[in-house]
C-alpha cells in the first residue's frame, strides 16, 4: 500500500523545519508498504490537489496530523480525500483531546475514520495493517494487555535514515542562491533545520501546556549512543552534500534530568557529533555552570527559555514558579559568554497582566544581553488545565477557538486588562524588537563578539520577525532586507575588515570552527 503522511501548512508562517512525527512513523511502518511525505509549509496544497495527489499517486491510506492551530485545514484536507473514498488516520496533540470532534461524534461531521491517541509508535504499525484489511477501527490508544495506558519506550529507538531521505523540500536556502553558494564551495549549498528527540515528557505540569498531559509525567530518553549515531549521521549527510545542518532537540525540557544531559553531551563531545543545535531548557536548570560549559562545547547555540512573565504573581497561577524573573539575567548572561543565543519567550494577557506590561517587560529585556524575544499569547488549548479552569468560570469567549483560527488572538478576557489591550501589547513587544532600529541597535551592542555571532542573531531575528509580521514571499523579504539595509551594510564592511572568514556565519560542523566563536 502507499501511504501518504501529510502535515498541513499553518497559514502564517513557513515553518523552518519539518515535523519529526511524520518522519518517526514513517521508520515504524511495517514493510512492503511505500511512504510518502509532505509537509504543507514547505510544499503547500489545498483541498483539490490533495484529492488529485491521492487519486493520482495510488495512495491507499492518509495519515494527518496537526497542532490546534492547524486543525481546522486538517479537517478541511482530511475531508477532501475521504470524499474520494481514500480512508482517514488523524493523530497529534489536538484529536487527542478531541477525538470525539474529529470522528464526527460531538454532533459535527466527521473527518477521519480512526484516530490514533497519544503517542503512537506502538499503534501505528497496527492501523496500517488494519487499514490493510480493511478493518479500520475508530479509535486506537496506546494501552496495554489489560487496558491500562502505555508510554512508548525510546529504547529501542527506530533508526531513522536520514541519510537516505529526501529533503529536497527542507531547504531552508533559497533555490536562487543555490548554484552561487555551490559554486564558492563555502559548504552552504544547502541549509537545513532537523528535528531529533532524546527523550520525551516533563513533569512540571504547567497550567497552559499540553506536555505533561501529552506525554505523561514519566520521563523516557533514548540511550546517548542512539542520539550521538543520529547526529553523526546528519552530519555525514551535511558534509556529503556540502551544506549545513542545525539540528532541533525538540524535548520539552532537554535538560530535565542535568546529569543525563550532562553525559549526553560529553558523549557528543567524545564522538565529535556536534553540530549547531537549539534546545528547550527552562530557565531554573541553566544554574549549573557545567551544563552551559557542556553546551556549548556540544554544539549548542541557541537555547529557547519559557520565560512567560517577570510577573513572580502570574507565574505562581499558572503553576511555573519554579520560574524565577529574578534569576533571568544571570541565566541569560551565563549563555551569552559562551556566545549561546536566547530564545526568550513571552505570554501576554496572563490574568495579574495590565496594560504596560509589554513596555514593563521590554525594560527588562533591554537590560539583558541581546537575544530573540518572542511574543504570545495566553491560550487554553484543549485538554490543559487553563482550559477547564476557564471553561467552568465561564470566561472561555471562543470556547473553539480553532475552528476559526486567528493569530495572535485571545480566545478568553484575561482578568485585568481587555482582549484588545492584550492585542496591543504583543503587537508593542513585537514592534519593539524587531523593528529596523531595534534590530541594528542588538547588532551594534554585540560589537565585542565575533562577527559570526552578530550575523547569527542578525539572520535569526530578520526569520523571527516573520512569526508576528507577515513575511511569506520574495517581496515580503526583500521588503526587510531593504528596511535593515543600514545593519548589512555594516556587517559587510566589518567583514571585508576582518577577512572573509570571519563573516562566515556560526552554523559550521567542525568542532575546530567552534572553537573559534
Ligand atoms: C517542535 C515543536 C514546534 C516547532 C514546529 C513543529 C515542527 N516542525 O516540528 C515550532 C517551534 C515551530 C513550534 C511552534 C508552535 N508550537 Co509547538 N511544539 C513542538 C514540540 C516541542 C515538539 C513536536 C514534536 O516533534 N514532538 C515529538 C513527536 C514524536 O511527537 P508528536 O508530534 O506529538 O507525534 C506523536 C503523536 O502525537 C502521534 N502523531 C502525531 N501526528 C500524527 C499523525 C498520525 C496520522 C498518527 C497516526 C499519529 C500522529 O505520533 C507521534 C509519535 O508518537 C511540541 C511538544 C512535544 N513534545 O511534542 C510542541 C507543541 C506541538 N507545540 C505547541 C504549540 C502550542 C505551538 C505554537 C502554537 C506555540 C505558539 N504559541 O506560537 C507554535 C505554532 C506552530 C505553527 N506551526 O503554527 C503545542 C501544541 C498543543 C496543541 N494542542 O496544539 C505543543 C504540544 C507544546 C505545548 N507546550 O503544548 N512547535
Ligand atoms: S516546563 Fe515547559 S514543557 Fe514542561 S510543563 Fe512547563 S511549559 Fe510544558
Amino acid at each position: 500500500m502507499r501511504i501518504l503522511l501529510y502535515n498541513p501548512d499553518n497559514g502564517v508562517t513557513h515553518n523552518f523545519m519539518p515535523h519529526l512525527w511524520m518522519f518517526l512513523l514513517q521508520s515504524l511502518t511495517p514493510p512492503g508498504h511505500e511512504v510518502v511525505l509532505i509537509d504543507g509549509n514547505a510544499q503547500p496544497m489545498d483541498e483539490e490537489s490533495i484529492a488529485r495527489y491521492v487519486r493520482e499517486q495510488n495512495i491507499g491510506l492518509v495519515g494527518i496530523g496537526a497542532m490546534t492551530r492547524m486543525i481546522a485545514k486538517a479537517y478541511r484536507m482530511a475531508d477532501a480525500v475521504r470524499a474520494v473514498g481514500v480512508k482517514v488516520v488523524m493523530g497529534g496533540p489536538h484529536v487527542t483531546e478531541m477525538a470525539d470532534e474529529a470522528l464526527g461524534r460531538d454532533g459535527g461531521s466527521r473527518h477521519a475514520d480512526a484516530v490514533a491517541l497519544g503517542e503512537a509508535d506502538e499503534t501505528w504499525p497496527r492501523i496500517v495493517e488494519d487499514a490493510v484489511r480493511g478493518t479500520l477501527k475508530d479509535v486506537y490508544a496506546p494501552v496495554d494487555d489489560f487496558g491500562q495506558e502505555r508510554k512508548p519506550s525510546l529504547q529501542p529507538y527506530p533508526e531513522i535514515p536520514w541519510d537516505k531521505i529526501k529533503l529536497e523540500q527542507f531547504n531552508l536556502l533559497p533555490g536562487i542562491v543555490h548554484p552561487l553558494l555551490k559554486r564558492v564551495g563555502t559548504g552552504w549549498g544547502t541549509f537545513r533545520i532537523i528535528p531529533v528527540e532524546s527523550g520525551r515528557g516533563c513533569p512540571y505540569g504547567c497550567e497552559f501546556c499540553t506536555v505533561t498531559g501529552f506525554f505523561g509525567d514519566s520521563i523516557r530518553f533514548r540511550t546517548n549512543e542512539s542520539v550521538v549515531n543520529e547526529l553523526l549521521l546528519l552530519k555525514a549527510r551535511a558534509r556529503g552534500e556540502g551544506g549545513q545542518i542545525a539540528v532541533f532537540f525538540i524535548d520539552d525540557n532537554f535538560a530535565i534530568n542535568v546529569k543525563r544531559t550532562k553525559s549526553l553531551l560529553r558523549d557528543i563531545i567524545a564522538a565529535n557529533a556536534q553540530v549547531h543545535w537549539v534546545a528547550q531548557i527552562s530557565a531554573n536548570l541553566l544554574r549549573d555552570e557545567e551544563l552551559v560549559d557542556l553546551i556549548a562545547a556540544a554544539g549548542g547555540k541557541w537555547i529557547f527559555i519559557g520565560m512567560e512573565s517577570i510577573d513572580p504573581a502570574n507565574l505562581a497561577d499558572v503553576k511555573k514558579g519554579f520560574n524565577k524573573p529574578g534569576e533571568y539575567a544571570v541565566v541569560l548572561d551565563r549563555l551569552a559568554r559562551r556566545n549561546v543565543l536566547a530564545i526568550t519567550s513571552f505570554i501576554f494577557g496572563m490574568d495579574n497582566d495590565t496594560p504596560g506590561v509589554a513596555e514593563r517587560t521590554m525594560k527588562e529585556i533591554r537590560t539583558w544581553p541581546p537575544g530573540l524575544p518572542i511574543f504570545g499569547l495566553m491560550t487554553p488549548l484543549p485538554g490543559t488545565p487553563l482550559y477547564k479552569k476557564l471553561e467552568a468560570a465561564g470566561r472561555l469567549t471562543r470556547p473553539k477557538h480553532w475552528q476559526e483560527f486567528i493569530p495572535f488572538a485571545m480566545a478568553h478576557t484575561p482578568l485585568k486588562m481587555s482582549i484588545d489591550e492584550a492585542h496591543h501589547e504583543v503587537r508593542i513587544g513585537w514592534a519593539s524588537s524587531y523593528s529596523p532600529e531595534a534590530i541594528e541597535k542588538a547588532v551594534d551592542s554585540l560589537n565585542h563578539k565575533p562577527l559570526g555571532y552578530r550575523i547569527n542573531i542578525f539572520i535569526a531575528r530578520l526569520c523571527f520577525r516573520g512569526i508576528y509580521f507577515p513575511q511569506m514571499g520574495r517581496f515580503a523579504w526583500l521588503k526587510s532586507i531593504l528596511d535593515n539595509r543600514r545593519t548589512i551594510f555594516k556587517l559587510i564592511r566589518q567583514g571585508f575588515g576582518g577577512g572573509l572568514h570571519a563573516a562566515a556565519p556560526s552554523v559550521a560542523t567542525e568542532p575546530v570552527r567552534e572553537q573559534r566563536h
